[in-house]
Formats: C-alpha cells, structure tokens, sequence
C-alpha cells in the first residue's frame, strides 16, 4: 500500500488543488468530491470544487454542496480526478484550463486508461468513496462527520445499498468506519437512494409501462417529448435502467435518452455472469462490467436500432461462450 501513501503525501505537498468530477455526476462523484473538499479545507489548502454542469439537485444534503463550482479557474499545483473513467468525463470543469496542473487519476472504472500523472485505478473497489476511505485511513487522517457522510453517500449509492454485486467485505468494512465516524446509514440511504422526485416516478412510470423485452434484453427509448410529459428536466433516465433490469425475463437493460442537443445517452445494465462494459466501449462509452454507458450522436430511433442490435449480439456470443 505504499502507492497510498505516495498519493496522501503528493496531495499534502500541494497548496493550491483543483478538486473535479465527472459530469452529470451520480453519488459516488459527489460524495468522493466533498469528502476530498471537506479533508483539504481542514488542511488549511485552497481548494475549488468543480463538476461540470454544477451541483445536482438531489445531492444538496451533502455537507460542502453549496461550495461546489461549475467551472475551475486557473493557478493551481495540483487538480485531483475523482470517479472519471476518462479524461473527458471532466468535461469544462478541465477543457477550460489554460495549463492543466499536475494530475492524480483516482478510480475504480476499468475502462479507466490511467490519463493522470499519478494513477490509482481500482476496479475491485464498489466505489471511489470507497477507495478514498482507505486513502485516508492509510495516511492516518481522522474522518469527521462531515467526511463520513459524503463518503457513506458514494459507497450507498454506487453499490444500490449494497446490493450489486462488486460489493466486497471491504465495502462494508469503510461503511463500518464511516458508521463508526458519525455517517448515519438509514438517513443516508433514504436521502440519496430512496427518495426521488414525482417527476422522475412519472419517468418511471412512462418509461416501465413502454418497455419492451425481447431474448433476454429490456430496452426502453426515452424522449424529449416523455421528459416533458413527465415534468422531469434531469439529463438521465432516474436509475430507470437498474429497474428494468430486474425484469425477470430479461438479464440485459438499455436506456436510450433524447438529448437536448440531439444526441442520445445511452445507460446499460446487466445481471450476473453478463456484461455490458464490452458494448459500451465498442461506441465510444465505458463503465463497469454490469453498469455502463455511452452517448450516440443520431437520432433516436436510430440510436435504438444499433444498440438493440448490438446488445442482443452480446448476450448471443456471451451465452455461447458460457456454453463452450
Ligand atoms: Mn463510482
């Protein structure tokens, strides 16, 4: 573990540090961005939080939220990546820079291509909150509320409430830690997992009752015109492609989303031994073996086209090979 030290001693040596995260970011990016804000600030350090597009709506409760900037600035020795699976993923919050600084990449995206100067990518870790627990324990900095809280969101939403299955014993461990350290779990898990908007149930309910199944794959197109019926104005589909995946007849969920600007976001989900990473990347995209995901620029009845085909295609070949 001496990686973790050489990271805690490279943050601790800076002054001036960029904090970033991936936009339209989910819990994990969110909860890994204010922890690292919180942890810092105490340390007596500049610090900017940046996530391009701003701070969600439906993260608000977390402590430092209203610190959090949508765009960088400049002058800084160093700019911390947290939960990007690629550079691109920090958006404006990075493109904007003059002269990017010095850059430590800590991840746990598979598909993550090691983009920073300094790299931690940990693919057995459920989540980045979970990995930045162990980063602190290891450089022997205390936690307080304020840290367990953000850290305890990202772990609770990136594993569904510990339900999905890259949750390890050391998963539970860090929440066990965060629990000990002031994070309360039902709360948490209530604010950042249960609860949503009428608006993203509608989506919801648009969204299940127009699904279609097919050999083993569920699939649902989302447009403008449903998000407007819905009242719901978020960017995603709500979390409602790890609901479709739960359809007994299907192992394999896609989500196709209408885009402002015309392009379609694609979310895929799958169900154990399956995959989705493979397709994701094969469009450009990336992500985690069950959960990932990839943007198409074409119209969506289009879009829907090729990802059905391309998913039905997958799960073909993946029988077959569990077959041999
Ligand atoms: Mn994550």
């Amino acid at each position: 573990m001496s990686n973790l030290r050489e990271i805690g001693r490279k943050i601790l040596a800076a002054t001036n540090i960029l904090v970033v995260t991936h936009h339209s970011p989910d819990g994990d990016a969110l909860g890994s961005l204010t922890a690292v804000g919180g942890w810092l600030l105490r340390e007596g350090k500049i610090v900017t939080m940046a996530v391009d597009g701003g701070m969600s709506k439906r993260f608000e409760f977390l402590p430092l939220a209203g610190e959090v900037r949508e765009r960088s600035g400049d002058g800084y020795d160093l700019l911390i990546a947290l939960d990007c699976g690629d550079i691109d993923r920090m958006g404006e919050a990075f493109s904007s820079l003059q002269s990017p600084p010095f850059i430590i990449n800590i991840d746990h995206h598979a598909t993550n291509p090691e983009f920073g100067d300094l790299n931690w990518v940990d693919p057995q870790a459920a989540s980045t909150a979970e990995m930045l627990y162990f980063l602190l324990r290891e450089n022997e900095i205390p936690l307080d509320i304020g840290i367990a809280t953000s850290l305890l969101t990202g772990i609770v939403t990136d594993t569904q409430s510990f339900s999905t299955s890259n949750v390890t014993p050391r998963s539970l461990e860090a929440a066990g830690g965060l629990m000990d350290a002031g994070a309360d779990l039902p709360q948490i898990t209530e604010q950042a997992f249960s609860i949503k908007p009428h608006a993203a149930m509608r989506l919801w309910g648009i969204g299940l009752s127009n699904a279609l199944v097919e050999d083993g794959l569920a699939w649902v197109t989302l447009s403008l015109r449903d998000k407007q019926r819905a009242g719901y104005d978020g960017s995603g589909s709500a979390g409602l492609v790890t609901q479709l995946v739960n359809i007994q007849e299907a192992c394999m969920s896609v989500v196709l989303v209408e885009q402002e600007d015309g392009h379609v976001s694609v979310s895929l989900r799958s169900r154990l031994p399956f995959r989705v990473s493979d397709v994701a990347v094969s469009f450009g995209g990336g992500g985690h073996p069950q959960a990932a995901g990839c943007r198409l620029d074409m119209p969506l009845e289009k879009a829907e086209l090729v990802i059905v085909d391309a998913c039905k295609y997958a799960l073909l070949a993946q029988k077959d090979a569990l077959k041999a």
